[in-house]
């Protein structure tokens, strides 16, 4: 089926030729090399980093850990994985998750099918010869009629956009680049940049530590109580028993999880049962306020009741009122940027050692050799950790060069804004296929369902190609502009519009911005996937096999 292609590269470097490319070795990219090696395809797969993960390769900061419950944040695909594997906490760590993907990839032998710290440069179709051809940084060239790009929504670093970085002498990490090896705080200064999900995890924990932390905030977010709880071997029994069903529910829910949702509308019940419902999700913890109520990402009335009752918390907590009152979000409604989940974070901030820098009154001017300056002063630090954050959805593929039908790139085609079918393909692109790219549900549902689901209906797309003897699909304009109208539709009333995040692009400087996320939920979501598959994947363009191309696969 494989065959060593002649096509000279722009490298000198003579192509090696597969039936499928696939760029990142995420959850995504590991089941597409398990399902395409399924379906006896030969495939070559490219990953930045040392090993397997993606996401938790790189970010092994202090207190780095899931926030969906790890039963849902986990594989359906194999029966096999799901039985002999068992999740130790509710929301596991970093590295229970590292030793989950290595389980994995041990036992699907997936890792043999990887080129390990090699990045991909650029990838360019052929039209004539229907290939994608795909150089590496060490110029080795590569080409296949199909190609995966599992890159992930969260996995380029946002530039922090902090003068003088370079200039300070303690140590800086980056909470997206953490090292392998474990960090000491004892006894130093050590500040963090940044209070998003990944700052309030690196805040809760190493303010745990015997060292002085400053936390440097400029906007707050509204985190819940995660309440974690290790996971008895009873229940997990029991959760291996139902995972069919738990699967099933999770397909079929808003954000691909297991987690209850109401319909009901906030102002239809009386105040008093309000607050009950709203105090047993903050016991309940985790993501159990979101689905407390059907309205809260469109009524902002409702919305405001809820985040007060949010501020409410932290004043109780935080025994400081001046240090409460800047903890406490203001100006954009709960839920509109992601919810983070916590354990005592506010807590954290009782501690002696904990200082609270509100970058609101007080913004950082720039870093110096001894620290972070502000306009109030000079903090001095040994150490500087930037959790500031990713330059999400589309900083990935943005940041290689990748061409399509003429020699338009991606970088022309989303100039003004991501535009996909789906958040799969791109018109304009034949062959060329994301997993849980902008314009899907990337940010709002669970990853591995989503990867899972993207990867099935590209595998479905392939076969489609070569039971009927085609050589490319991509959507038609038409196609594409129906998705990205529903995809804006659906997504002005929300309220996730109003406040300035990744999800809206607003966090990276010149980023086009607006909501390019499919804010339908996962399962109308995937209702979507199938009604574009079928008829024949009407709606789209395809191609028949080219001469060339057939020689080329013979
Ligand atoms: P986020 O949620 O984008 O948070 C980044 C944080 O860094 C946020 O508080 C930013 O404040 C802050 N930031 C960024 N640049 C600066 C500068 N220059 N000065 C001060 N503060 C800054 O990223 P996370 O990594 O925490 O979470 C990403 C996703 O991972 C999360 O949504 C989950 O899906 C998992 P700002 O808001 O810009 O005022």
């Amino acid at each position: 089926m494989t065959a060593v292609a002649n096509a000279s590269s722009s490298s000198g470097a003579s192509p090696r030729r597969v039936d499928v490319l696939i760029v990142g070795g995420g959850f995504g990219g590991m089941y597409a090399v398990y399902k395409f090696r399924e379906m006896g395809l030969s495939l070559q797969a490219f990953e930045a980093g040392g090993d397997l993960g993606g996401v938790w390769y790189w970010n092994r900061y202090p207190g780095a850990r899931v926030d969906l419950p790890s039963i849902d944040y986990s594989y359906s695909f194999s029966r096999e994985i799901e039985q002999e594997w068992t999740w130790s906490e509710q929301y596991a760590a970093q590295p229970e998750l590292l030793r989950y993907i290595d389980f994995v990839a041990t036992r699907l032998d997936l890792r043999p099918h990887f080129q390990f710290n090699t990045r991909v440069e650029n990838a360019v179709w052929s039209e004539d010869r229907q290939v994608w051809t795909l150089t590496t940084k060490a110029g080795e060239v590569w080409e296949a009629p199909y190609c995966i790009m599992a890159t992930g929504p969260l996995s380029v670093p946002k530039k922090p956009e902090i003068d003088g970085l370079d200039r300070f002498h303690g140590q800086t990490y980056y909470a997206a680049r953490w090292p392998h090896t474990p960090v000491d705080f004892t006894g130093k200064r050590v500040g963090v940049i940044g209070t998003g999900s990944t700052g309030i995890q690196i805040i809760q924990t190493v303010g745990r530590e015997d060292c002085e932390l400053f936390v440097f905030q400029r906007t707050p977010s509204f985190t819940m109580p995660m309440r974690n709880v290790p996971l008895e071997p009873e229940y997990m029994a029991e959760v291996k028993r139902h995972y069919a069903g738990i699967r099933e529910v999770a397909r079929n829910s808003p954000i691909g999880g297991a987690r209850p949702q109401s319909t009901r509308a906030f102002f239809t019940v009386t105040p008093a049962q309000r607050l009950s419902l709203l105090e047993d999700s903050w016991k309940q913890g985790g993501l159990a306020m979101l689905g407390t109520f059907g309205d809260l990402m469109i009524n902002e009335e409702a919305n405001e009741h809820v985040a007060n009752f949010v501020r409410g918390k932290i004043a109780e907590v935080v025994n400081d009122p001046d240090t409460a009152e800047r903890l406490k979000p203001k100006g954009y409604p709960i839920f509109a940027r992601r919810p983070c989940l916590d354990t005592e974070y506010y807590e954290t901030f009782n501690r002696p050692n904990v200082h609270l820098m509100d970058c609101l009154t007080d913004p950082i001017i720039e870093a110096t050799e001894k620290g972070i300056r502000t306009a109030a002063g000079e903090t001095e630090l040994d150490i500087l950790i930037l959790a500031t954050g990713y330059d999400g959805l589309t900083g990935a593929l943005m940041a290689f060069d990748v061409q399509g039908r003429d020699g338009r790139t991606v970088q022309e085609k989303w100039k003004d804004g991501p535009r996909s079918h789906l958040g799969i393909m791109l018109e304009g692109f034949p062959n060329l296929f994301m997993t849980t790219g902008p314009n899907g549900p990337a940010a709002l549902a669970n990853i591995i369902r989503m990867s899972e689901n993207d990867v099935d209906w590209i595998a479905a797309a392939i076969l489609h190609l070569r039971e009927h003897g085609l050589g490319s699909i991509e959507p038609t304009r038409e196609t594409e502009d129906k998705w990205m109208e529903l995809v804006h539709t659906l997504a002005r009333p929300s309220l996730i519009n109003k406040a300035k995040t990744w999800w809206v692009g607003a966090n990276v400087e010149g980023k086009p911005q607006g909501l390019t996320q499919f804010v339908g939920g996962f399962m109308k979501y995937r209702e979507h996937c199938a009604a574009a598959a079928a008829g024949g994947y009407a709606g789209h363009r395809k191609e028949p096999l080219r001469r060339a191309s057939q020689d080329l696969a013979a």
